[in-house]
Order: structure tokens, then C-alpha cells, then sequence
């Protein structure tokens, strides 16, 4: 970080870079946490004047100590308002690690092969072996007295220590010690290796549930369907959407257009199983296409320089308690959240796209989601695009995943997919968030002095409820437009 004054310095991309790790941990040691926007600012005044040169107590090493010229941006940053901002985008660079998951469509012959012998040895373990694939496929939902790891902020992080566990047992086959999971980039079509055996599907040697008993076969929609419905539920977009938000809660959000709102959509556009959290995780395609969510989320953490527990923490402006210790009291989450934050502690990293090791992430244009200062000045454009909100839709009433689709005047202009059990009542997570909002970006004119109208589908077939949810069944939701305002 070169030391000069900065006359209008932002926290994520100036201040939360003066802080080093050792700082960090020293002072929440002391029962202080420097490590997050609020928890600074709240502390500023106290932090300036402890880091004042020339007799400044902290930090503690000579070293490390501030100059004067980053003292005056600090106090600038104060003087200010202790404005967020945006990061500096940091570029994706190749990884180091000694275990890289590579984009599935580069694999080479013997890599498959090599992959489809591991799959395949997973297959014939004993339903008992924890090492199986029925084990393991089982620890996501059923038949496990599972908790949920999805909508809330430990889902990324549950599902990086979920496919470590599985990549582990991949290695565990004879032969097969170098394996690593690749990823699918849902943004391209599935490759074609997904759809022969073993990857194409997965027979259940035991019941799961009532619904999913001994010899269900999964099912899965054909390449080209599958690309058909990634488009029209613009998942690209979503993505893109994600990978520019600054703030955690804004990145993995499943309401608006966060990384887990991309997720949903791909399981419902994957197929009968995948759309379901009862049996997803056995469609072998559930792997591949978890990896590249994984990836996504690694590739956000390199660009936001929030790889370490201590630089991840730079990004969250709401609550810190899922990183505590106990990170999690679900298998497979044996390891402290900074172990899983860190993909590299993890020795694991994702081949980089060809295309994106030229990429330039400051050309990403920044969308104009998320809430702005108003005393800054906002910019309404012209053209602009509103944001129609589906507020408190009760979950709990519809028996597994289901879409939101969006009507102006009886037109389509939005869909939205939202992914859960057939039974939510059964999980306490769920039932914790049993209301849930789901947002539509749309041209305004496209719903301008026109009649918004939503019909729930069920995306698995249910004789009690029929194909669609009346709104009242479901808590009566309500609509609400928002225009969405750029900084100016
Ligand atoms: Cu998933």
C-alpha cells in the first residue's frame, strides 16, 4: 500500500488495508474487533488517537507502526463520514495449490477416465461406508436428520467443506489419489461426459424417504433443455450481478441478485431431482455443478482481497456470529472458519477460465443494486430498471422448491426459482426463516401503467396441492416496486 495521503479515502478501498492480521488478532484478543466496518467505525476515534505518531501505543512493533501521512487519511476517512465504498478489484491469478479443479469441459480422456473409475468405486461402497457415494450424497438431506445449510450465510461456506469431504473420498480409490472435482460453468452447456455412466445418473440402493425409495433413479433434463432454462433464467446475469457486490450479504443473497439466487435457479433448471434439496445431491451432476459454485465464490473472495478470515470479515456489514467458533456443529464441518474461508489453508484452487486470465475486473461494471448513501447524491437515470419485490411468501406452506413467475399485463418478465425440501416444516432452519422475499429486476417499461400479477409454481409434482399455489394458501405476499438509484 504506497503511503500518501488520500483526501477521500473509503474503507474497503483504503482503511481495512492498514490493519494487518496480527493486528487484528492482537486486539480481539483484547476483546476489540478492528476486523469489520462497523465494529471500526464504531472504534475510530479511539483507533486514530492509539495510532497517532510520533507516540503511538499501537501497533505495538516499530515496524508496523503508521506514518503521519497514513494517520491524516485515517482522519480524513472520520472526517468524512467513514465512507464504505468499493474495493480496488483485484485480478484472478493462477492458483499454487497442489490440488486444482479444472473447468470440466478441458478435461483430457485420461482424466475422465480416471474420475469416472473414482465415481464409479464411490457407487459400489456399502450403503454403511461413510466413504460411499450413497453416504455421502445422504449427508446433504436425506436420509440424515439433516439441518439446513441453505439461505443464510453459512451455506457457501458448508458446501466448500461438503465437497472437500467428497473430493477426499474420490482420492480415497485406488488409483485415483490425484482426482480432483472439476467444475461445471453452468454458463456453458454441460459437457458431454455428464451424460454417460457413471455421471448420468444414480439408482438408490435403499429408501431415503417415502417419496425416494430403493431403486428411485434420478432424473435429469437433457443438455440442451438444461442450457434452454440457464438462459431464460439469466443466470449468467445473476452471476455477473453477484461477483460485483462489495458486501458479503449483497454477494450471497438468494432474495435479490446474489450468488445463492444463481444457485437456486440452476437447480430448477437442471432437472427433477436437482430441483429438489430431498435427493439433489444425488444426481451425480450435483457435484460438478457445486464446484463451480464454490469457484465463484473464491473467484469473489480474490477479487474483493477477502481470502483470509481476517480480509473476508472486511465484507460483512451485518453479523459475524456464523464465523465462531464452534464454525459449525455440522458434519462435515470439522475445521475453524478461518480454515474454510481460506481455500488456500485447504491446499485447494480452480483452474482459471482462459478467457478470464486477461480479464480486467474493473471492466465488470458495477450495477446499481444495494442501498446508497443519501448523503452522497444519488443518480436516477432515465432508462432505468426497477426492482418488483414478492415480500413474505410463506415457505413452510409449499411442499418443496418452487418458482415465482412475474406477469405485466399477462406477459412474462421474471422468474425466480427458490430451492427447499418437500417437507420445510421439518427443518429448523427453515423454519426460522419461514417467510422469504424474492426479487425481479425489470425494465421499467416493461411494467409501466400495467397490471403485476404471480403465480407460485410447484416444481415437484404434488397430488395434495396441484402444479400451482394460490397466494393465499402462502401467506398472502405482497408486491412492491423499487426504482434503483446509481451513486452518483
Ligand atoms: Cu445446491
Amino acid at each position: 500500500m504506497s503511503d500518501q495521503i488520500v483526501e477521500n479515502p473509503t474503507y474497503m478501498e483504503h482503511i481495512r488495508h492498514f490493519f494487518e492480521d496480527i493486528d487484528l488478532d492482537h486486539m480481539s484478543q483484547k476483546g476489540i474487533d478492528l476486523s469489520t466496518y462497523e465494529s471500526l467505525k464504531a472504534n475510530s476515534t479511539d483507533v486514530f488517537f492509539q495510532t497517532l505518531p510520533p507516540n503511538a501505543n499501537m501497533p505495538p512493533s516499530d515496524e508496523r507502526k503508521w506514518s503521519k501521512k497514513r494517520s491524516d487519511t485515517f482522519k480524513n476517512w472520520i472526517r468524512n463520514g467513514h465512507p464504505f465504498g468499493s474495493p480496488k478489484l483485484q485480478s484472478l491469478k493462477p492458483s499454487q495449490a497442489g490440488r486444482i479443479r479444472k473447468d470440466a469441459r478441458n478435461l483430457l480422456e485420461g482424466e475422465i477416465d480416471k474420475l469416472t473409475l473414482a465415481f464409479s468405486e464411490l457407487m459400489k461402497r456399502d450403503t454403511d461406508d461413510p466413504d460411499s457415494y450413497f453416504a455421502l450424497a445422504g449427508m446433504h438431506w436425506y436420509p440424515l436428520p439433516f439441518k439446513c445449510k441453505h439461505h443464510e450465510d453459512r451455506y457457501n461456506p458448508w458446501h466448500r467443506a461438503y465437497l472437500e469431504k467428497f473430493e477426499n473420498a474420490l482420492r480415497s480409490v485406488d488409483g485415483c489419489e490425484d482426482v480432483t472435482l472439476p467444475y461445471w460453468d453452468i454458463t456453458s452447456p454441460p459437457p458431454e461426459f455428464l451424460f454417460k455412466e457413471p455421471f448420468d445418473s444414480y439408482t438408490l440402493p435403499i429408501d431415503i424417504h417415502a417419496n425416494y425409495k430403493a431403486g428411485y433413479k434420478t432424473q435429469r433434463f437433457s443438455a440442451n433443455d438444461i442450457e434452454t432454462n440457464v438462459q431464460s433464467a439469466r443466470i449468467s446475469d445473476t452471476i455477473t450481478h453477484a461477483m460485483n457486490q462489495p458486501v458479503w450479504g449483497d454477494f450471497v443473497s438468494y432474495t435479490n441478485q446474489g450468488i445463492e439466487s444463481a444457485h437456486d435457479a440452476g437447480h430448477g433448471a437442471c432437472g427433477p431431482t436437482l430441483s429438489n434439496t430431498d435427493a439433489a445431491s444425488f444426481d451425480p451432476i450435483f457435484w460438478f455443478f457445486h464446484s463451480n459454485w464454490d469457484r465463484l465464490w473464491w473467484e469473489w473472495q480474490q477479487i474483493m482481497s477477502a481470502t483470509t478470515l481476517w480480509t473476508f470479515r472486511s465484507t460483512i456489514k451485518g453479523n459475524t456470529e456464523f464465523l465462531e467458533p464452534p464454525f459449525n456443529d455440522l458434519d462435515p464441518f470439522s475445521r475453524t472458519a478461518d480454515k474454510t474461508i481460506d481455500l488456500n489453508s485447504m491446499g485447494i484452487g480452480y483452474e482459471l477460465q482462459s478467457d478470464l486470465e486477461e480479464a480486467d475486473p474493473q471492466a465488470l461494471a458495477r450495477s446499481g443494486f444495494g442501498s446508497l448513501i443519501a448523503g452522497q447524491g444519488i443518480l436516477v437515470n432515465q432508462m432505468t430498471q426497477a426492482s418488483v419485490r414478492l415480500k413474505g411468501i410463506d415457505r413452510l406452506k409449499i411442499p418443496g422448491s418452487f418458482k415465482a413467475i412475474l406477469k405485466s399485463n399477462g406477459e412474462l418478465v421474471g422468474q425466480r426459482t427458490f430451492f427447499q425440501s418437500t417437507e420445510p416444516r421439518d427443518c429448523e432452519s427453515c423454519q426460522m426463516k419461514a417467510k422469504v422475499n424474492l426479487d425481479f429486476p425489470v425494465d421499467i417499461n416493461a411494467i409501466a401503467g400495467k397490471e403485476l400479477t404471480v403465480e407460485i409454481k410447484v416444481l415437484t409434482p404434488n397430488p395434495d396441492v396441484g402444479p400451482r399455489m394460490p397466494l393465499h394458501a402462502i401467506g398472502n405476499p405482497t408486491l412492491n416496486v423499487r426504482m434503483l438509484l446509481q451513486e452518483k
